[in-house]
């Protein structure tokens, strides 16, 4: 693999950035960190999806335009990435000029092709999916299961994407390729929806939509939300009807991963295939669907009034840096299951992992350096001790979850090699090694310790990059390394640290800090 694009899903502007947003570009900003650690280009978009129904009406129940309310919440958004260090490489938002042209045009070869067709409908929108139900997906009391509100009845004249044409080859490229969904049990799930499925309005009369992008051809029909958002993933990297593509297209498509929530799961695995289908175009190599970030235990919902936004918890906690928050959010939701933020769990989990288990073993095991040592490494301390082996081991299993971007176990693994760094220096106990007079046998110790958290300090980075830094800036080893280059007996002989430099490389989460809300 010589190049690695990834894309998150593009967020509806209609309010601000809330947790479950920021978890799928928290997961998504380390997938990329990890992957810059093993390739040498990589690209990672993110962006707003600002036209449709929603946006319209929020606008107006705000009394602004829907351009200034946009305008507003792209930019909490991007406020939102900065704070959480998410080191995106383009911010696309689907009212840029160059992605409105580009969609038209897309729009215009699909009727051209016969692949898009006008027809008069009546049908159930809901305006949280933005899209048409189906009277089967309805929920016992008629209401869309996503958003638990009753779709409204529409009757108008709507341009359709002929998506019955594409469905056996979607079904037959689901089956033929086991890694194009991930997690691998959300395959079937979406098997089962191609039975049902049907052609898809990809427009609306302006009479009912005005905040879209115009069908070129026909000025009364506004292009409708998902063929508009899906193509953004194109769009952004110069892809062009006619063949003329960018660079940045030649040398990215296809995406090796959408990365997105399982309730739009399906937009992507069928109506964005068929799309593609039709235009010609290769298709993406896998889409991953996350599980849902709930509040303690519930969905999160305005009608709840328990909607979260990452700047609260950083605020709440005090937080100077988004790297408690990140490792918390990537841990929390094993492969695609479902996860849960409450303060409760985050204080305790990161007091656990980062502070005991990870910052404690690093600053006890310098301070023994020092006091023993003078806080220099001696040439016979330097050796290969059984956690070389454990780092190794960590390394490739580490790199096995990334390919199948699980975030989750992979960080559980890198604090298990800490775990095992600590039951290391229980069982030698390099203290009663000192007071007994076996001074080379603690020293080798602490080397094996210290040596293990240099390799920690590169493997953690794509969580927590600033908590890396320091652990790194503490042992004068280069954390920039790729994957392959952790070296074993990478800390070199010679002065390390004094006492004065020993720095705490993450403090602990107080619990009056939440408590203060
Ligand atoms: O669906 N936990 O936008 P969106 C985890 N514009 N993820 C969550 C979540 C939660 N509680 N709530 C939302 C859209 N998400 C479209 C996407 S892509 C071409 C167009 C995720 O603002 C959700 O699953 O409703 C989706 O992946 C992303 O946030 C944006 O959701």
């Amino acid at each position: 693999m010589e190049r690695f694009y990834l894309t998150t899903a593009i967020d509806y502007v209609n309010g601000a950035p809330h947790i479950g947003h920021a978890y799928e570009k928290i997961i998504s900003d380390i997938i990329v960190r990890h992957y810059k650690q093993r390739v040498d280009n990589v690209y990672m978009l993110t962006g707003t999806d600002e036209h449709g129904i929603k946006i319209q009406k929020t606008a107006k129940d705000l009394g602004t335009t829907p351009k200034e309310l946009c305008d507003k919440n792209a930019q909490s958004f991007k406020d939102a990435w900065a704070l959480l260090d998410i080191n995106y490489d383009k911010f696309i938002r689907t009212t840029d000029d160059y992605h409105e042209k580009c969609v038209q045009k897309i729009f215009e070869k699909l009727l051209e092709k016969g692949d898009i067709y006008k027809h008069s409908y009546t049908g159930l929108y809901c305006s949280g999916c933005e899209c048409f139900l189906n009277p089967k997906d309805l929920d016992e009391n008629g209401n869309c299961p996503i958003h638990g509100k009753k779709p409204d009845k529409v009757s108008e004249e709507n341009y359709f994407f002929k998506l019955t044409k594409y469905k056996d080859a979607i079904i037959k490229h689901i089956k033929e390729n086991p890694d194009f969904i991930r997690p691998y049990f959300r395959a079937n799930e979406v098997l089962n929806q191609l039975e049902n499925i049907e052609d898809i309005s990809v427009s609306r009369p302006t009479s009912n939509v005005n905040w879209g992008i115009s069908v070129l051809s026909d000025f009364e029909q506004v292009i409708y939300v998902w063929i508009d958002a899906l193509s953004n993933y194109i769009t952004a990297l110069g892809y062009d009807v006619d063949g003329c593509h960018g660079e940045l297209f030649k040398k990215y498509w296809p995406v090796d991963v959408h990365m997105i929530g399982k309730d739009i799961l399906k937009f992507h695995s069928i109506y964005w295939i068929g799309i593609l289908m039709a235009l010609g175009v290769e298709l993406p190599k896998s889409i991953y669907a996350h599980g849902w970030i709930m509040i303690n235990k519930d969905k999160m919902s305005k009608s709840t009034g328990n909607v979260i936004s990452p700047k609260t918890v950083m605020d709440s906690f005090e937080l100077k840096e988004p790297d408690a928050l990140r490792y918390f959010m990537a841990v929390t939701a094993l492969n695609g299951r479902d996860g849960n933020y409450s303060d409760e769990e985050f204080k305790e989990r990161v007091n656990a992992d980062l502070a005991n288990n990870f910052g404690n073993l690093l600053n006890r095991t310098l301070n023994m350096l020092v006091k023993y040592f003078d806080g220099e490494i001696l040439p016979q301390h330097i050796e290969e001790s059984e956690l070389t082996y454990k780092v190794k081991s960590t390394v490739r299993s580490v790199k096995k979850y990334f390919d199948e971007y699980d975030a989750a176990s992979a960080g559980l693994e890198i604090i298990n090699l800490a775990d095992a760094a600590n039951k290391y220096i229980a069982e030698r106990a390099p203290w009663t090694l000192a007071k007994e007079g076996k001074i080379e046998e603690c020293g080798k110790v602490l080397y094996a310790i210290l040596d293990t958290m240099a390799a920690l300090s590169v493997l953690i980075k794509p969580y927590c990059p600033n908590i890396s830094d320091r652990v790194a800036k503490q042992l004068k080893i280069d954390n920039n390394v790729k994957l392959d280059e952790i070296a074993s007996c990478a800390i070199k002989q010679g002065k390390l640290i004094s006492k004065e430099e020993i720095e705490p490389v993450f403090l602990r989460l107080d619990s009056e800090f939440a408590d203060k809300k």
